[in-house]
């Protein structure tokens, strides 16, 4: 496949204004009749018309009702002689939705027919302009047998339906807003809907629908109640109001994503819709009401305005994760609740963005080139580019930020348009910003990719009583891009006295202190900073709420770094403080290989957290949560996974043991009474409890108490939700207590009719510590199980992806078995659904920066991959990235 190229792009040559659809739905082969009317673009120089075309079988075609020459070239369809006027185009064509395992396209799953079209399955649909700058408006006719597919969807509005002859009926829709081919949808199977009808502030009337099969009902309450809050939310804060008289959500088990929004019609992986207190987490709640508003924004940011083409991807996708990200803070509510929302934020971009960024895949928010699309779904486009956008609203302001929205849809409203349009659009309507004098420095965050590096080191003049603040950034190379320039880094600080006072901001030459917080915006490679009015050398609390995505190096010691612990304002930072000092303490013993021990100092300010009446248990558990073993790798420039592990284990039974007496405290004064509600408040508390249990279970596993494996193996078959549930069991399971397999096995038999229950117990075993290579057998042997299946993405993911993503200690073996096991299944899993394979794919981005063995032994496994010939072309890319 070749690499497309964002410098390439050129308009049709053709629009596609309306399109007729009609489809016979049978499993083993479906028929599509496609009216289309087309009309020559007279903006670019004449050509053939290409459609697109994939796996499909081709009936016949016809321009005004007539017959017409064609030829197929590769996946093309090519017309040389179209009329010059507009024209009617009509084709027929079958396609296999049984045999569809890819996911992409039409494809069944359940019993049920489904859709899954962005970037480019519509082209396994039928032919078409499969691009999103070619917006028509549809209208979609269903035939299908009634008793096995009682339900007819697709977007918009239902028209009509009625009965057929045969068992069979119809329905008929049509979605009066002009859309690309990869908004459509359409599912057909036995379904039932959670309704809700709803006015808007202003006052229209809609219908709310959440459909799934039959028994899941009662998972979707939560599902309905976020995309109320969404809607709500989307018209007050951005003046955004539904645009539709119906909007559904339909869920299936077998999805590549989390879910796809659709025009009106969002089509979820259950694992993103589906939660009850009984089978789902606190994070399960908040994860899924995120989805569900991502979605649902997405209708305005992404459907209304559109992508030009898909280098354009992160002005849909960035944006809509930043609106989910504000929106899920909104809903938090309180300060510390929304601190908390944005440390796990934070940590999800560090852990998933940061080593995109120093891979052999990393990229920029808007990518320059691409082999296959469906590899460019990536932390960076969507969370880096979630901080591009944040970083406008801070240099902008709030309403600054929301006047340039507003700006952003009266130009654009069903428009295709580019991530440059969208910049203008926030900064005309903000003239005189700290964005308008650096927009095009700013906009370098599309166009470089790698992650800033900021060096920031302070300089007291006790004499003039000044502080200075040095500033210096480099970006490190990234594959094809040696050279970077700087980039606009917005830093909100404040500054605080050793005792922990926040003092005053006063710049030289400025009349008089502004407040104690404010926001500096470095844009040259160095850069300096003088406050004055200062007694005493500050503590300086830099890149507040992580004001931008970089890597700061603050140089402060572990004494300031204890005074930010204590008192920083900023909840960010006193998180940061926490993984600072934990970091300060594993790095040099995983560089020196030598034995960690404890200081006191570390262990007093731990203590401290823990015992705090001010600090909420859901911050208590960030701050006692020691940084994932992939960000301490991310931190070093030769990686021994190994040594990371045994470094992260010892430091874990360290803290458990010091702090014994503060976990059993803190484990008892975190019990949740009453019903259950995943509410910041109870889901803290759920959150630190099972934490110290973590930790109890652990330290008395090691020292061979039975009490504690006993109070959570009671705990465990006595929990009233799975927050609960699951951390026991995670107690037990992470600490190898004998109680946890008899747990798991009790486990697997609660749940056996719960798929994505089941998910969790694969995903479990999984990503439990290693030891002596016991979790890795223990994988090989779950691929057996009765319940393991590679062609549900789901399962799939639960339990390969849990060890060679978040694993790396069971993964990276000194006898490379881990690397062996990890090409099967890449090969394995192509040959089934290649978006899924390209991901797993991914895992090996960073392997030159393993230390030997592994490194070697990785390149072999690449290679061996590499030698396969009919790779698809999402492994072949990411594949033949790692290897260059
Ligand atoms: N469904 C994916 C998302 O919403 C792709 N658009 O991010
Ligand atoms: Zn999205």
């Amino acid at each position: 496949a070749p690499l497309i190229h964002r410098e390439d792009y050129c308009a049709p040559v053709y629009w596609i204004r309306t399109v007729d659809l009609c489809f016979d739905l049978e499993p083993a082969k479906t028929l599509v009749t496609s009216k289309m009317q087309i009309e020559r673009n007279s903006a670019v120089a004449h050509g053939p018309l290409r459609l697109h075309g994939e796996e499909l079988t081709l009936l016949r075609v016809l321009i005004n009702g007539e017959s017409v020459s064609f030829r197929q070239e590769g996946d093309e369809l090519v017309i040389d002689n179209a009329p010059d006027a507009d024209f009617a185009l009509e084709i027929r064509n079958t396609c296999a939705p049984e045999k569809n395992t890819a996911l992409s396209g039409l494809y069944t799953s359940g019993g049920g027919f489904f859709t899954q079209c962005e970037a480019e399955g519509f082209r396994r649909i039928t032919y078409f302009l499969d691009r999103p700058d070619v917006m028509a408006v549809y209208s979609v006719l269903l035939r299908a047998d009634k008793a096995r597919y009682p339900v007819l969807l697709s977007n918009g509005n239902l028209l009509e339906q009625g009965a057929l002859d045969n068992g069979r009926h119809f329905a008929k829709w049509h979605d009066p807003f002009p859309k690309p081919s990869y908004l459509f949808a359409l599912v057909a199977g036995d379904l039932v809907a959670r309704e809700q009808r709803i006015t808007t502030r202003s006052g229209k009337d809609h219908l709310l629908q959440v459909y799934v099969r039959r028994g899941d009902l009662e998972k979707t309450e939560h599902a309905m109640n976020s995309l109320i809050a969404s809607i709500a939310w989307d018209e007050a804060r951005f003046k955004l109001p539904l645009d539709l008289e119906r909007f559904m959500i339909v869920g299936v088990s077998d999805f590549n994503m989390g879910a796809m929004e659709n025009k009106g019609l969002n089509i979820f992986n259950t694992s993103a819709l589906l939660v009850s207190p009984a089978t789902a987490t606190d994070a399960d709640f908040n994860r899924i009401e995120a989805i569900v508003a991502h979605e649902y924004f997405h209708n305005w940011t992404g459907n209304r305005v559109t992508c030009r083409d898909w280098f354009q991807l992160s002005l849909k996708e960035g944006l809509t994760v930043f609106r989910d990200q504000e929106f899920s803070m909104d809903m938090a509510a309180a300060p510390s609740a929304r601190a908390v929302k944005r440390i796990e934020d934070v940590r999800n971009l560090r852990a998933m963005q940061f080593p995109e960024d120093s891979g052999a895949m990393a990229h920029a928010v808007r990518p320059d080139s691409y082999v296959e699309i469906n590899n460019f779904y990536t932390p960076t486009i969507y969370e880096k580019g979630a901080e591009v956008v944040r970083m406008y609203q801070t240099l902008v302001g709030r309403e600054g930020f929301e006047k340039g929205m507003t700006l952003y849809f009266e130009r654009h409203d069903g428009q295709a348009v580019t991530c440059d349009d969208f910049a203008a659009a926030i900064n005309d309507a903000n003239p005189g910003s700290e964005l308008s004098t650096r927009l095009d420095a700013f906009k370098r965050w599309y166009s470089q990719a790698g992650t800033p590096r900021v060096q920031a080191r302070g300089r007291f003049d006790a004499s003039a009583r000044t502080w200075t603040l040095d500033l210096a950034q480099a970006n490190p190379p990234t594959p094809g891009q040696d050279d970077k320039l700087s980039q606009v880094i917005p830093v909100r600080m404040g500054l605080l006295s050793h005792a922990g006072a926040a003092l005053p901001l006063q710049l030289q030459g400025e009349d008089a202190a502004a407040g104690t917080e404010r926001v500096l915006v470095l844009d040259k490679a160095e850069q300096s900073f003088t406050f004055v009015g200062l007694d005493e050398a500050p503590v300086a609390s830099l890149l507040r709420q992580f004001s931008a995505p970089v890597v700061l190096d603050d140089g402060l010691t572990d004494a300031e770094l204890l005074v930010l612990l204590k008192f920083d304002t900023d909840a960010f930072n006193r998180w940061e403080a926490s993984q600072r000092l934990a970091l300060n303490r594993l790095l040099p013993v995983v560089r020196s290989g030598e034995e960690l021990t404890l200081d006191t100092a570390y262990i007093d300010g731990m203590r401290a957290v823990l015992r705090s009446d001010q600090l909420d248990s859901a911050f208590k558990a960030l701050a006692l949560t020691l940084p994932s073993e992939g960000y301490i790798a991310e931190q070093l420039d030769v990686i021994d996974p190994q040594r990371i592990h045994a470094a992260v284990g010892t430091m874990q039974l360290q803290l458990a043991r010091a702090l014994r007496d503060d976990w059993q405290a803190a484990f008892e004064a975190n019990q949740v009474a009453g019903g259950y509600s995943a509410d910041p408040v109870s889901s803290g508390k759920r959150a630190l409890a099972n934490l110290a249990l973590q930790m109890l279970v652990l330290d008395a596993v090691q020292t061979g108490n039975d009490i504690w494996p006993g109070r959570a193996y009671q705990r465990f078959k006595d929990a009233g939700n799975m927050t609960e549930r699951m951390g026991a069991l995670t107690a037990l399971v992470f600490a190898r207590a004998g109680l946890a397999q008899p747990a798991l096995e009790r486990f697997h038999a609660l749940f056996k009719h719960e798929p994505l229950v089941i998910d969790k117990w694969f995903a479990l075993q999984g990503r439990a510590p290693e030891l002596d290579g016991q979790v890795f057998a223990r994988v090989k042997q779950l691929m057996q199980h009765p319940d393991f299946s590679l062609k549900n993405p789901n399962r799939a993911r639960s339990l390969i992806f849990s060890l060679c993503l978040f694993n790396p200690a069971a993964f990276h073996r000194t006898d490379a078995a881990g690397y062996v096991f990890w090409a099967d299944r890449v090969l394995e899993l192509d040959a089934i659904n290649p978006q899924v394979a390209g991901r797993l794919a991914r895992v090996m981005d960073r392997w030159t920066k393993l230390a030997e063995p592994y490194r070697s032994a990785a390149h072999e496994a690449l290679a061996r991959v590499a030698a396969k010939p009919d790779l698809s072309s999402d492994v072949r890319e990411v594949i033949d990235r790692a290897l260059n």
